[in-house]
C-alpha cells in the first residue's frame, strides 16, 4: 500500500511537472495536498503549500480533471472519491506554529510607536500600484518590521543607505523617518513614488533623496562602493536578481556591508532559488538569515488581470486575509565579494518583470 501511495505522488509530480513545466517533487504534491485538507480557500492553498502559484494552479486542474477535488460556492474540497483514493495518505492538516502578535516575525512590534503611527498617516495617500512595473506593496506593519529588523543588526544607524526600487513599500522613506541613518538615497523607475517621497523628505526635513532610475540600466560610476546597505525586493526573475541584487552589492563599501531582500516560493521554484543562491555565491556574499514570511503583501488592484487569477479553479478573488508573502533575506560582504554593474538593456528579448514561474505581473 505505501508503495501505491509513493507512485502516485511521483506520478503527480511528474504530470504537474511536465504541464506546468516547473518541476516539483513528490514531497511537493504533498504539501498540496495538505494544504487542500487545511483549507478550502485557493489563495490561502498557494500561501500554505509554498510552492510556486502556477504548479499549484497546475495540480488542482489535474485534480479537478480526475474529479479528486471538486469547486462548490468558490471553494475547494477533496471529492468522497478523492477521499478514498488519498486514505492511505495520511494526510495532516499543515499547522503553523508562528506567534499571532507578531505575525511570525519574532519582532516586538510596537503599534503605538511614533514611527509607526506617522508612517501609518504618510502611508495613506501612496501612490497605488501599477502594473507595468510589477509593482504590489507590503503592509506597513511589514515596512516599519523591515525597520526594527535592521535596526537590530546596527544596520541603520549613521549608515549610508541605497534603496534599489521597490520603493512602493516606502521602506526608503520609513527609514529617513527614524533619523537614524547618515544618508538614504532612493532609485525606483516610478516618478509618483520619486515625487511622493521628495515631498515628505522636504516636508519634515528627512535625510533623503530621491531619484527616478531604471535599475536595467548600468548603476552610474559615482554610486559604485558607496554605500553600507542596500534594500530591494525585486521581481523574481534572474534579469532581475541582476538588475537589482547584484547592482546592490557593487553599490557596497566594503566586506562586511549588508544588503537586504525578499524572495517568494509563489513566483520562484526551487529551482530558481538554487539558481539565486549560486549567483549570490558567485558573488562570494554570504547569506546570513532567510526569514521566512517576513513579508505581508497587500492585494493590488490588477490581480484580476494576471495568470495567477486566470489559470485559479474557483477563479474568486482573494478576500482580506493575506496571501502572497516572502522571505526576507539578509547577506553580507565577505573579503574578495564581485561588484558586478551591467547593463541589462543589451539582452534583448530576456524578461525582466516575468518568467515561466512568474504569474503575479
Ligand atoms: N506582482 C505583484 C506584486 C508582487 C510584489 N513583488 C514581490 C516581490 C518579491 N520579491
Amino acid at each position: 500500500m505505501e508503495k501505491e501511495v509513493k507512485n502516485l505522488l511521483l506520478d503527480l509530480s511528474q504530470l504537474i511537472s511536465q504541464k506546468s513545466r516547473i518541476w516539483i517533487s513528490p514531497y511537493g504534491v504533498e504539501k498540496i495536498l495538505r494544504a487542500i485538507k487545511t483549507t478550502s480557500d485557493q489563495w490561502m492553498i498557494i500561501r500554505i503549500s509554498e510552492e510556486p502559484i502556477n504548479v499549484v494552479n497546475k495540480t488542482l486542474e489535474i485534480l479537478l480533471e480526475r474529479k479528486i477535488v471538486k469547486v462548490k460556492n468558490e471553494k475547494i474540497y477533496f471529492t468522497k472519491r478523492g477521499r478514498e483514493i488519498l486514505k492511505d495518505i495520511n494526510l495532516e492538516k499543515i499547522v503553523k506554529p508562528e506567534c499571532r502578535k507578531c505575525e511570525g516575525r519574532g519582532i516586538n512590534f510596537k503599534f503605538d510607536s511614533k514611527l509607526y503611527s506617522t508612517f501609518l498617516e504618510i502611508q495613506k495617500k501612496r501612490p497605488k500600484p501599477l502594473k507595468k512595473y510589477d509593482q504590489g506593496n507590503v503592509t506597513p506593519q511589514t515596512t516599519i518590521a523591515r525597520v526594527l529588523l535592521a535596526m537590530s543588526h546596527g544596520d541603520i544607524e549613521n549608515k549610508e543607505i541605497l534603496i534599489l526600487g521597490a520603493e512602493d513599500d516606502l521602506l526608503g522613506l520609513a527609514l529617513a523617518l527614524t533619523k537614524k541613518p547618515k544618508k538614504i538615497l532612493v532609485l525606483d523607475i516610478d516618478k509618483r513614488l520619486i515625487d511622493f517621497d521628495n515631498y515628505w523628505a522636504e516636508k519634515l526635513k528627512l535625510n533623503l533623496k530621491a531619484e527616478v532610475f531604471d535599475l536595467r540600466r548600468k548603476l552610474p560610476k559615482d554610486l559604485i562602493g558607496k554605500f553600507d546597505v542596500f534594500f530591494t525586493d525585486p521581481s523574481e526573475t534572474v534579469q532581475s536578481i541582476k538588475g537589482f541584487i547584484l547592482k546592490g552589492i557593487a553599490t557596497l563599501k566594503s566586506p562586511g556591508c549588508v544588503g537586504y531582500f525578499g524572495f517568494t516560493f509563489k513566483d520562484s521554484s526551487l529551482k530558481k532559488w538554487y539558481i539565486l543562491q549560486k549567483i549570490l555565491n558567485n558573488s562570494k556574499v554570504v547569506i546570513t538569515e532567510i526569514l521566512r514570511e517576513f513579508n505581508f503583501y497587500e492585494n493590488w488592484p490588477y490581480l484580476e488581470e494576471t495568470k495567477s487569477f486566470k489559470e485559479s479553479a474557483a477563479e474568486k478573488l482573494p478576500d482580506k486575509t493575506i496571501w502572497y508573502t516572502s522571505n526576507w533575506y539578509r547577506l553580507v560582504t565577505l573579503p574578495g565579494f564581485k561588484r558586478i554593474n551591467i547593463d541589462l538593456l543589451k539582452y534583448k528579448g530576456k524578461k525582466f518583470y516575468n518568467d515561466i514561474e512568474n504569474s503575479t505581473s
